[in-house]
């Protein structure tokens, strides 16, 4: 994995310049509560880290949740990569012969290959990431043990079910972590650094433990793109290529909905 362990509370991932230049821009934006607090780049054997919180340090046996969100997790630049040259991904159609040895198309079953953004659609159809704009990654239960077999969940009932889960039935969790994701939902919706970024490929690291405390962060943005001024997005327009929208907000939406629906009236 990318991560080592740093001093107490600080965590050390593999450097990546879009991510720097992201978590730099966001410790000055509106959002700064809902991502990690980072602190630069520090090297270990000739390798460059960015070392930024460690989210899980303020929990006791923490149970941890990835949501992948937006409708869209492939850059559009990608798109336009995979068109000049096409790139033959054999570790894309290995993982999707994995998953259904059906999907492979009979010319892609001949090259043994397929190309990133089929790849990536198809994990976003087969998952819940194109009808509801989120999809779960990881769920990591208080008792260490990790799932993630999440690549079929698809429909709501089955997000219910993980989420379900995931909290072990507690509605006092579920009602700490609504309340944060409507609290992220008016911080994005004022936030500069959202308006002017095209967020693909984020997470949000849903955290709790068995003290009650629960909390939702932003993570991830290895590829999260800086607009050309004036340019911003709403992230609820659904994507056509060229309007670089990702859906982010949609998914939120979505997501809220969930989860309120989950909790007794
Ligand atoms: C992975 O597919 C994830 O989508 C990765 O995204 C992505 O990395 C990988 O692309 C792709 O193979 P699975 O989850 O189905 O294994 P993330 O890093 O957000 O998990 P990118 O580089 O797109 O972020 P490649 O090209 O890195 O293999
Ligand atoms: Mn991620």
């Amino acid at each position: 994995g990318s991560f080592q362990a740093g001093d107490y509370g600080k965590l050390l991932k593999r450097y990546c310049e879009t991510e720097e230049r992201c978590l730099q821009r966001l410790m000055g934006d509106l959002l700064r509560p809902f991502v990690p607090g980072y602190y630069g780049v520090v090297q270990r054997n000739e390798q460059d880290y960015n070392v930024m919180d460690d989210l899980l340090a303020d929990f006791h046996s923490p149970a941890v949740m990835d949501c992948k969100m937006g409708s869209r997790t492939y850059l559009e630049e990608e798109l336009l990569k995979a068109r000049e040259r096409p790139q033959l991904r054999k570790d894309m159609y290995e993982k999707m012969m994995e998953v259904d040895p059906a999907a492979p198309s009979p010319e892609e079953h001949s090259q043994q290959a397929v190309l990133k953004p089929r790849y990536m659609q198809w994990r976003e159809t087969l998952s819940s990431t194109a009808t509801l704009g989120f999809r779960i990654e990881g769920i990591q239960k208080a008792d260490g043990t990790c799932n993630k077999n999440f690549k079929k969940t698809k429909q709501r009932d089955q997000v219910m079910e993980a989420l379900r889960d995931f909290v072990d039935g507690d509605s006092q969790i579920l009602k700490t972590y609504l309340w944060w994701l409507k609290e992220l939902r008016i911080a994005l919706e004022k936030s500069q650094f959202f308006r002017t970024h095209e967020v693909v490929g984020s997470s949000l690291l849903f955290v709790h433990d068995s003290t009650g405390k629960a909390r939702v962060w932003m993570i991830d943005f290895g590829k999260t793109a800086t607009l050309p001024p004036p340019r911003t997005l709403d992230h609820r327009t659904p994507w056509v290529e060229g309007n670089r929208e990702d859906g982010y907000l949609w998914g939120l939406d979505n997501l809220i909905d969930i989860v309120a629906a989950m909790l007794p009236t």
